[in-house]
């Protein structure tokens, strides 16, 4: 009798959707959207195992989204040792076990079974160990209810064979979601904001933090402001335009649309790729009152929106954020005065 003494190892990569993130070795920490290929490494014996199966399963589904599993690759030892019989097939190369009618995903498990098949290893070098490696991807879930912050999994690895009951040799690795969250920002004016001019420059800061709680990079982060694509003025033009920004008292180059020109970015003060935990951000900004303004109006300004992302990707499955400025400030446009001389 063959008996598989060594088990499985699962290591896990972790990649982005936009391949701008170089892959990382075994994440324990994850954000939603987040991409992960779940490599399982097996060690075979020599010899012969009846009914072999492969398995990567999950303790739950908080974390990757079931939907989203699915097998990448079946590779054996280079030297071709380790074969398989799947049912009535002819012997093959264990890679057959990555062809279809060999594995199967549980759509609301997310579990990948491989075989069974009778697998052989037909090595006979004690000295150099043979190993199957088994690679799975999925996504992390945007569950609202399900993959929050603190939610974690166990992905398990395992082996089992009619020589072996029941399956021995799991690997593991807990996954667990991290999410950023930002303070919502609170607007100051530096001027009384009476009897401003058509044209006049008014100034406003922006303290951006992240809260207590947040335990990951905010990405994509934009602080819009709707006025800016508002139609508040004369003829249903904006009210007032972005002047100058600083950022922690360093003038930036006027941010105006992020790079990729999202059309719901169209309103942006100020664009961030990516605001690490703890990092803090003091926007002062300038808007030019428009001449468009009505002498003796109001106006409520700014009209500030912090948004941000769970993760760089730009399209896929990250999750939204936003928080809208606490209160606005009342705006009051000087009123036309007419004096007499007699
Ligand atoms: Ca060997």
């Amino acid at each position: 009798m063959s008996v598989l003494h060594r088990g499985p190892a699962v290591q896990l990569y972790s990649r982005s959707d936009d391949q701008s993130s170089a892959p990382s070795l075994s994440p324990t920490s994850v954000v939603v959207g987040q991409e992960l290929e779940m490599v399982m490494t097996v060690i075979v014996p020599e010899g012969t195992a009846r009914d072999a199966e492969l398995y990567v399963s999950f303790s739950n589904t908080d974390v990757i989204d079931p939907a989203s599993v699915s097998l990448v690759s079946v590779v054996g030892p280079s030297s071709g040792s380790v074969r398989v019989v799947c049912g009535s097939d002819p012997e093959r190369d264990v890679s057959a076990l990555g062809e279809a009618g060999n594995f199967a995903v549980d759509p609301s498990s997310g579990l990948v079974r491989l075989g069974p098949c009778t697998m052989t290893n037909n090595d006979t070098d004690n000295g150099v160990l043979e190993s199957v490696r088994v690679v799975v991807r999925g996504v992390v879930s945007s569950n609202a209810s399900r993959s929050v912050r603190g939610a974690s999994t166990s992905v398990t690895g395992s082996i089992a064979s009619s020589d072996i009951q029941p399956p021995v040799g799991n690997g593991s690795v807990v996954l667990t979601i991290v999410e950023p969250s930002m303070s919502v920002p609170s607007v100051r004016s530096e001027q009384a904001l009476v009897d401003v001019d058509g044209g006049d420059s008014v100034f406003f800061n922006v303290s951006i933090n992240h809260t207590s709680v947040s335990d990951s990079s905010a990405f994509r982060l934009v602080l819009g402001d709707a006025g800016l694509v508002g139609s508040s003025g004369f003829g249903g033009t904006p009210a007032y335009s972005l002047g100058r920004v600083w950022v922690n008292g360093i003038p930036v180059s006027s941010p105006g649309n992020p790079a990729d020109g999202l059309a719901e970015d169209a309103d942006a003060i100020l664009y961030v790729p990516e605001l690490g935990v703890g990092d803090a951000l003091e926007v002062r900004f300038e808007l030019l009152l428009s001449s468009s303004v009505e002498s003796g109006s109001n106006y409520s300004l700014p009209d500030v929106t912090l948004r941000w992302r769970s993760s760089p990707v730009s399209l896929s499955e990250g999750r939204n954020y936003s928080a809208s400025v606490s209160e606005a400030q009342e705006l009051s446009v000087l009123r036309p005065s007419v004096s007499l001389f007699v």
